[in-house]
Order: C-alpha cells, then sequence, then structure tokens
C-alpha cells in the first residue's frame, strides 16, 4: 500500500544460540509485566523494519545484530499497530537487561512452558521449528 494508511509496525527479534531462544522479561505496562517476549519495539518514522531491529536491541540489549529473515506471521495489535517478528544474529556484546527485567535462553520444550506474552505464543511452531534446525 502506499496511501500513508499502512499499520505502524512493531518488530521483535528471534536470536538463537546454541539450540536457544532469547526471550525477555517485561517490566511494563502492568498487564504484560512479568511476562516474556521476543525483545524488540516500535519502528520509528524513517526507519526500516531492520533499522528498528537493530536499534532496539542494541538500546535494551546492548548487543549489535545482523537482521535476517521474517519469522512467522504478522500479528495484529491495537490502535493500528501490527507486530513482525524477524530472526536476529549476535555480531558484538552479550545481551544485557538493560530495559527488561531479566532475560533467559530457552530450548523448544522451555519455551512451551514459559509465560509468554500472548502475542508472541502465535509464533511459537515458528519458533520450535528454528530451534529444531
Ligand atoms: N509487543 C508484543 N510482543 C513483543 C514486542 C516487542 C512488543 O506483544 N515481542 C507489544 C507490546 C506493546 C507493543 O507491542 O503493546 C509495543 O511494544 P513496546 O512497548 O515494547 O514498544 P516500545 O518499547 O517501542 O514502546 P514505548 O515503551 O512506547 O517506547
Amino acid at each position: 500500500m502506499t496511501t500513508g494508511t499502512r499499520d505502524r509496525e512493531v518488530v521483535a527479534a528471534a536470536v538463537i544460540r546454541d539450540g536457544r531462544l532469547l526471550l525477555a522479561q517485561r517490566t511494563r505496562p502492568p498487564e504484560l509485566a512479568g511476562l516474556w517476549e521476543l525483545p524488540g519495539g516500535k519502528v520509528e518514522p524513517g526507519e526500516t523494519p531492520a533499522d528498528a531491529v537493530h536499534r532496539e536491541l542494541l538500546e535494551e540489549l546492548g548487543v549489535e545484530v545482523a537482521v535476517g529473515e521474517r519469522v512467522g506471521a504478522d500479528v495484529p495489535l491495537r490502535d493500528g499497530l501490527v507486530l513482525r517478528a524477524y530472526r536476529a544474529e549476535l555480531l558484538r556484546g552479550t545481551p544485557r537487561a538493560l530495559d527488561h527485567a531479566a532475560l533467559c535462553w530457552v530450548d523448544a520444550r522451555e519455551l512451551h512452558e514459559i509465560a509468554l506474552v500472548d502475542n508472541d505464543r502465535d509464533w511459537l511452531p515458528d519458533l520450535v521449528r528454528l530451534l529444531g534446525e
């Protein structure tokens, strides 16, 4: 579409290392605090989604990543937002919880058991497939 009425994007990153997926525990808003997510955030005006993944992971985790393929389907959010996941490969740094309560690395079994934010649950089959590769 070129009408300027496109949904605003929120990006999320699937960082996988040694068969484990990186998850981050939200601190806000209250209804999401304590739940785990693929780290990310809103795409800012003038940014590509890949730019936004790169910026958000630098801001939130202190790492540099190379942004890769899309993961799973779009998840429609409220307020004209749409959530999209991308693969991201760690290039530099060790992830730290600069904006989250905590970080963890989960395998496929742990991914099914952890309290994910509802939106991210849509990607479970896609993430499990990636963890098995
Ligand atoms: N989600 C979501 N899953 C997920 C992310 C990164 C975001 O469901 N993996 C939702 C949560 C919010 C919206 O997307 O409803 C925006 O994400 P947020 O709050 O992480 O984006 P920020 O950090 O850009 O937003 P501000 O706190 O407003 O700066």
